[in-house]
């Protein structure tokens, strides 16, 4: 068995924990040892980062420091959980990971790509998700699930245009490494997309054992 880092990435709502869970349970049932975690966050400390992160503030917050929190988080989380689970041969699937920093920092904030990557090597080296799950919806539909749950954080704050950009950036990127992304439509039921899910789970089982 050889571990395998399997990352679900989106817009707000996009329905990314529910099918987490989903996929996790799925996974369990074909005798797998699955690892499930979230960014940012994903360990204690990393968690007090995420509450800096989405606490609505007076203070605005500059994009370069949301940038470093995000990866300060992430390099905790890799070192606590992340390659531990990876090591023994656990399948991690991760609810967010450094796609959504190109998406949310280089898409919504317009930070450059160049300076994500500088981090992203400088945090991860050579370690990259083996399979990233975009759930794709139409922001507008996105937001209103998100709003449903009530309080809104400091990024479910932004405008529109901010979440056209994020989504953007993601297809952008599954576009460009195919082999890497599989785009699921998350507009539709619930049961729709976990029947797509169910589509995936023979050739995740096969990774695993190969
Ligand atoms: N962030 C994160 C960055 O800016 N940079 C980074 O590098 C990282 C890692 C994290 C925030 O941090 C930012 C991005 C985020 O703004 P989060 O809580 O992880 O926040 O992300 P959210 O997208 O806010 O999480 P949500 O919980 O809103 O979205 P999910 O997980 O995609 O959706 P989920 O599963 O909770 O579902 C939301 C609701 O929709 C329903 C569910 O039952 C639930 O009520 N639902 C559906 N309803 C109808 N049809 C379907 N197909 C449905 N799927 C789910």
């Amino acid at each position: 068995m050889t571990g395998l880092f399997i990352t679900l990435e989106g817009p707000e709502g996009a329905g990314k924990s529910t099918n987490r869970d989903y996929l996790a349970a799925r996974l369990r049932e074909q005798g797998l040892d699955v690892v499930l975690t979230r960014e940012p966050g994903g360990t204690p400390l990393a968690e007090k980062v995420r509450e800096l992160l989405l606490a609505p503030s007076d203070e605005a917050m500059a994009a370069d420091t949301e940038l470093l929190l995000v990866f300060a988080a992430r390099a905790q989380h890799l070192a606590q959980v992340i390659r531990p689970a990876l090591a023994r041969g656990a399948v991690v699937l991760c609810d967010r990971f450094t796609d959504a920093t190109y998406a949310y920092q280089g898409g919504g904030r317009g930070l450059s790509v160049a300076r994500i990557a500088t981090l992203e090597q400088f945090v991860q080296g050579d370690l990259r998700p083996d399979l990233t799950l975009i759930f794709d919806l139409p922001v507008e539909v996105g937001l209103a699930r998100a709003a449903a749950r009530g309080r809104l954080d400091r990024f479910e704050q932004e405008g529109q245009a901010f979440f056209e950009a994020v989504r953007h950036a993601y297809l952008q990127r599954a576009e460009r490494e195919p082999h890497r992304y599989s785009r699921l439509d998350a507009a539709q039921s619930l049961d729709a997309v976990q029947r797509a899910i169910d589509g995936l789970v023979p050739g995740i089982v096969e990774r695993c054992r190969g």
